[in-house]
């Protein structure tokens, strides 16, 4: 559909947060206060099945390999070797040592030791999730990496989740999903030992108990709906824009692609080819806009802050350094957001719903944090303990004040 550009801005569903914390509430207290007792309770409830075991036993995962196609295996070890390269060589988790001369000052990375990943089951019931969480952490150093996913129909996980969760690394894998699932690996039960960290992408359920348990634990960022935005002026080839469309489009009912366009042409070629090959998706999610100029729909994408941002135009990658705000940019005709979802190497859960203005999707740097440290010489604390006892003295903490001048004394 071809929309007004004043339209764009406000395009987005806003998600009314605290409606689906007060619902996850009770699920979050029952699971913290009655333990497994609860996930399998909340279980049959939500799934309607009830687990064959709540931790997948490990010749259930060794099997699930005989059960995967040698083909999809193969595909699975295409993209863990891509995501493996790329999270490896880009992951900024140096630690660093300064000499100043009189003190040497540092940064420490550690990684957390204990994350939990949601992998979603039923219509998102990605394998490639698995890898995307998985693989990053364990370069990290995660200790201990546990996934928690939905039951399939049989009250068990699927042989191609099982293999994907293997290859990625994954120490433990629960038959548990929803609000409970999150629950479960923040404050733990009698089989799971709770995480310190829980990332990986949920529906709004799901979302809503990262949000209520992040007093107690760290999450990743609020997940929303899939989205793609493309950038394409009359160069673009209007089969592939539409596809790429139609691609996230089929993620979901409210997912979102937007494409600004400088010409006339190609977003009426676009929504002709959409029409006629998406008929079973939401194609009022698609929204064409025909701007001024390039400049222009970088402005107006800044602002949406897409999760996928596609740039299909003369000079592309030239355009990279005005974007601001997105989650991860795919340049040039040849590079399908697909390809980053699966096997490129880059990251695929990414945010979404504006959060790219302030967050980043997943890396190697999401599962660790870092400390600082200092050695100090008495010619240190000769050179930085008078401005110290000042300060501490302006803000009345004697104490401060006095654990420097001891020292300045003592010759
Ligand atoms: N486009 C999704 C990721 C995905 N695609 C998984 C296929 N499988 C969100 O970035
Ligand atoms: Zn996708």
């Amino acid at each position: 559909m071809i929309v007004s550009k004043s339209d764009i801005l406000s395009i987005r569903k806003k998600i009314d947060w605290d409606f689906y914390i007060e619902k996850v509430k009770p699920i979050v207290e029952e699971v913290k206060r009655r333990g497994d007792e609860a996930l399998i309770e909340f279980t049959m409830k939500f799934d309607g099945v009830r687990q064959k075991y709540l931790r997948v036993p490990k010749e259930e995962i060794d099997q699930a390999y005989d059960l995967v196609d040698d083909e999809i295996i193969d595909a699975l070890e295409i993209a863990r070797e891509n995501i493996e390269r790329f999270h490896s060589i880009t992951a900024v988790d140096r630690d660093i040592k300064i000499d100043f001369g009189d003190c040497i000052l540092g940064k420490r990375y550690t990684p957390i030791e204990s994350v939990g990943v949601y992998i979603p089951g039923g219509r998102a019931s990605y394998p490639s999730t698995a890898l995307m969480a998985g693989i990053p952490a364990k370069i990290a150093g995660v200790e201990r990496l546990v996934a928690c996913t939905p039951p399939d129909e049989s009250g068990g996980v699927k042989p191609l989740t099982l293999v994907a969760c293997d290859l990625a690394g994954f120490d433990e894998i629960y038959v548990v999903g929803g609000a409970q699932a999150i629950a479960g690996m923040a404050y733990g039960t009698e089989t799971i030992e709770p995480v310190e960290k829980i990332v990986g992408p949920g529906n709004v359920y799901v979302t809503a108990a990262k949000l209520l348990v992040q007093k107690d634990v760290a999450i990743d960022m609020p997940a929303g709906p899939s989205e793609i935005l493309i950038i394409a002026d009359e160069t673009a080839n209007p089969k592939y824009v539409a596809f790429d469309c139609l691609a996230q489009l089929e993620h979901d009912p409210n997912a979102l692609a937007i494409v600004l366009t400088t010409s006339k042409d190609l977003a009426e070629n676009v929504e002709r080819i959409a029409n006629a090959e998406g008929g079973s998706l939401n194609l009022e999610n698609l929204k064409i806009v025909i701007v001024e100029s390039i400049d222009e729909a970088l402005e107006l994408s800044n602002k949406i802050a897409p999760e996928h941002l596609s740039i299909v135009c003369e000079n592309a990658e030239k355009l990279l350094e005005k974007v601001k705000n997105a989650g991860s940019v795919f340049i040039g005709e040849f590079s399908p957001v697909a390809c980053g979802d699966y096997a490129s190497g880059t990251n695929h859960i990414l945010p979404t719903s504006g959060y790219a203005r302030i967050y980043s999707g997943l890396s190697v740097e999401t599962f660790m944090k870092h400390m600082t440290y200092q050695i100090l010489t008495k010619s240190a604390l000769n050179r930085i303990g008078e401005a110290v006892i000042r300060l501490a003295k302006a803000e009345g903490l004697e104490f401060h004040a006095k654990s420097v001048e001891i020292r300045l004394k003592e010759e």
